[in-house]
């Protein structure tokens, strides 16, 4: 089928500037860095360049954890990065995630930094680093996995879902996933807080 509308990328992207407001700084489409701007780096192994959304608060839980559980290579320090300020176009940032989105960690407890970003890398990076929260081997391990990158497909929706739909205008797909699917872990593992 043939639509005389279809979408026609431009052979040069313009960045139509918003007029302003809260989140006029996020979600640019430009890549690389707009400023020079070192990050701070602590004394600790960890260094975490984070915000407290949603995405954000999924790294320190796990920190968290593992500290309580007595992992003292789990302490950390972290960093606010101002995404409303542009703080994530920053070159240091960008050094760390090259996608300008929080959150970041340089793990710094080997020989060289390690950077990690994805929350989701980052959560799986620290349970594989800690052998926490992540079952060892075979089909729970599985599990995890595919719930964990699967969760990043549909987790937005689901989110919306839950505000918007009843559970009797169910099927959304996202929320079918979730309602018919998602099983809880018997243990806690990494996903639990992803
Ligand atoms: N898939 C990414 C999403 C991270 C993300 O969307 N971060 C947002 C804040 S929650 C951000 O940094 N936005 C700034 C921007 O895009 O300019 C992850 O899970 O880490």
């Amino acid at each position: 089928m043939t639509d005389s509308k279809a979408y026609i990328p431009p052979k040069v992207w313009t960045w139509d500037q918003p007029s302003g407001g809260a989140f006029a700084s996020i979600n640019r489409p430009i890549a690389g860095p707009t400023h020079d701007k070192e990050l701070p780096i602590g004394k600790h192994p960890l260094q975490l360049y984070s915000l407290g959304t949603p995405n954000g608060v999924k790294v320190t839980i796990l920190l968290e954890e593992l500290l309580a559980l007595g992992h003292k290579g789990a302490e950390y320090d972290a960093w606010l990065i101002n995404i409303r300020d542009g703080d994530q176009f920053g070159s240091g940032f960008v050094d760390v995630n090259p996608n300008s989105k929080i959150p970041a960690l340089l793990d710094r407890s080997g020989s060289q930094p390690v950077r990690v970003f994805e929350s989701g890398a980052i959560l799986l990076h620290l349970a594989e680093k800690f052998q926490a929260f992540i079952p060892k081997e075979g089909a729970a391990r599985t599990e995890v996995l595919n719930w964990l990158f699967g969760k990043w497909v549909v987790r937005r929706i689901w989110a919306v879902d839950l505000a918007t739909f009843t559970p009797t205008r169910l099927p959304s797909l996202s929320t079918r996933l979730i309602v018919l699917q998602w099983k809880p872990s018997v243990s806690l593992t990494c996903l639990s807080v992803a």
